[in-house]
């Protein structure tokens, strides 16, 4: 792809417009960035170009800069129906997402992870493993780093492992992972997208340019993932956790098996330390990548049996008079809500936060049977109010602080203190880690 003196705009000056633009400017490219906050609002990300040549529009988004270019890199976080890129589409510009970009300067192979819940904690345990088995290994893309960055650093890896989004599956053209996985899917980031099919459709395209030499790793306990693998031309390698099968992974009676082309490989689950059934999921659907890609069994075992939860995701904080407090602040739809409340009982839930527009009817038969005590905070009460308000004792909290309080008064021994808010944070904090750390404090303090 060449890209010396080509027109280049870069639509978002956040991680990834930044990534982005200092790769083209290296490469010669004329760069213009254009972000709709200014040029104060984005200090940091302004010094971060200070050694690259690129011209700058900010505050603002000026049609021209859609119009004449040769080519747009889209951030993640614009909007796909943008104005602007609808227009500059329609005059036949180019448009591509950040990882389309990447992809075409990568040459390891690459391990994609979507879904709507576990691709971090995935994605972490599959680059673990890959190190563990030698691998010079680049972990990146929405889990936090841009994967452009593997490109601008020229560093030599084996592999590639790479969260994804919806958002960043948008405008692809070429990108091809040598393995996908698709997780699990439920509604998510309906405040982006007209409706559920347009989330779905986004996610599916990770499979849209592999081959019958790609794998395809997909639940196939999960009815909506399972009738959409039918369509990919990939190989399918499924997982589950109910059926045997003859090629797949799969985990029965504390035992994954893994079976693959007439070859088998057992790995116990009774001393792995990452608890739940869903990370019994992440760890079948890192496995599969890992040894598709030509790890060895051991190595691999050895990793997950080390690899701990990440933070924020159904954490233990402490004990306080007989009820056990729980943080999952990065439980931020309803498919990971439902996780948590499987796996206790007797529940005190704090929950609600920034509305993303999905419906939260998926957890009244959890909440009828397990939850004793509702507490809802911020913009999203109103709504969680009328649709789970009747199923159990609800009450409301203006703030996270109050709710913790009323949560300690209500509770009985014996009984969990879970927030696990099926909201983004942002109506209340600046992110989710802020919401766990405000939450543990407020344990802390009682
Ligand atoms: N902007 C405009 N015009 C618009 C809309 C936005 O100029 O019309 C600007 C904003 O002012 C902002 C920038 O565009 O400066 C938005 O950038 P961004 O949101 O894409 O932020 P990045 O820092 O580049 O982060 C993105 C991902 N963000 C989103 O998907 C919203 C990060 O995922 C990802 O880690 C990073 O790229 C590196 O790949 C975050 C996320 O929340 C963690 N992801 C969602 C999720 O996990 O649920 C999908
Ligand atoms: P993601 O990166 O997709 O947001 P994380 O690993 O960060 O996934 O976990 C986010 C939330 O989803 C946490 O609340 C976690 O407990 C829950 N979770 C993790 N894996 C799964 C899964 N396979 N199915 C459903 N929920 C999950």
């Amino acid at each position: 792809m060449e890209l010396k003196d080509k027109n280049i705009l870069v639509v978002g000056l956040a991680k990834t417009g930044v990534a982005c633009a200092r790769f083209l400017a290296a490469k010669g490219a004329c760069v213009t960035v254009t972000d709709m906050r200014d040029e104060a609002a984005l200090a940091e990300q302004l010094a971060e170009l200070a050694a690259s040549e690129v011209r700058k529009t900010l505050g603002r988004h000026d049609e021209a800069d859609f119009t004449a270019a040769d080519l747009i890199v889209v951030s993640p976080g614009v909007p796909q129906e943008h104005p602007l890129l609808v227009a500059a589409k329609a005059k036949g510009v180019e448009i591509i997402s950040e990882i389309e970009l990447a992809s075409r300067y990568i040459d390891a192979p690459l391990a994609a992870i979507t879904g709507t819940n576990g691709k971090t904690t995935t994605t972490t345990l599959l680059g673990a493993i890959f190190k563990h088995n030698g691998y010079r290994t680049f972990v990146g893309g929405n889990i936090g780093n841009p994967l452009i960055e593997l490109a601008e650093s020229h560093q030599i890896v084996d592999q590639v492992v790479a969260e994804i989004s919806s958002f960043q599956l948008e405008w692809i053209s070429t990108f091809r992972p040598q393995v996908a996985a698709l997780l699990n899917l439920s509604e998510d980031h309906l405040d982006r997208y007209p409706d559920y099919q347009a989330y779905i459709d986004a996610k599916l395209r990770i499979f849209e340019n592999q081959t019958e030499e790609d794998f395809a790793v997909v639940n196939r306990d999960d009815p909506l993932v399972w009738k959409c693998a039918q369509g990919v031309k990939a190989r399918l390698f499924p997982f589950s956790r109910t059926l045997e099968l003859e090629e797949g992974i799969f985990c029965r009676d504390g035992v994954i098996t893994y079976r693959h082309d007439g070859h088998e490989e057992c790995f116990p689950t009774a001393a792995i330390q990452l608890q739940g059934v869903h990370n019994q999921e992440n760890i079948m659907a890192a496995l599969a990548c890992a040894l598709l890609l030509g790890c060895r069994p051991d190595e691999s075992y050895e990793t997950v049996l080390c690899f701990e939860s990440l933070h924020h995701r159904m954490e233990f904080v402490r004990e306080v008079n007989g009820v056990g407090y729980y943080e999952d602040s990065k439980a931020t739809n309803v498919g990971s809500v439902q996780k948590a409340l499987e796996s206790f009982d007797n529940i005190t839930l704090i929950a609600g936060g920034k509305d993303k527009g999905g419906s939260y009817e998926p957890l009244a038969a959890l909440v009828r049977e397990r939850v004793r005590h509702l507490i809802l905070i911020g913009e999203a009460a109103e709504r969680m109010q009328a649709e789970l308000g009747s199923l159990s004792d609800t009450r409301r909290a203006a703030t996270l602080e109050e709710a913790v309080v009323l949560a300690a008064q209500v509770t009985a021994a014996g009984g969990t203190v879970l927030m696990s808010p099926a909201c983004s944070s942002f109506d209340m904090f600046r992110d989710y880690e802020e919401r766990a750390q405000r939450f543990i404090a407020a344990v802390k303090g009682l």
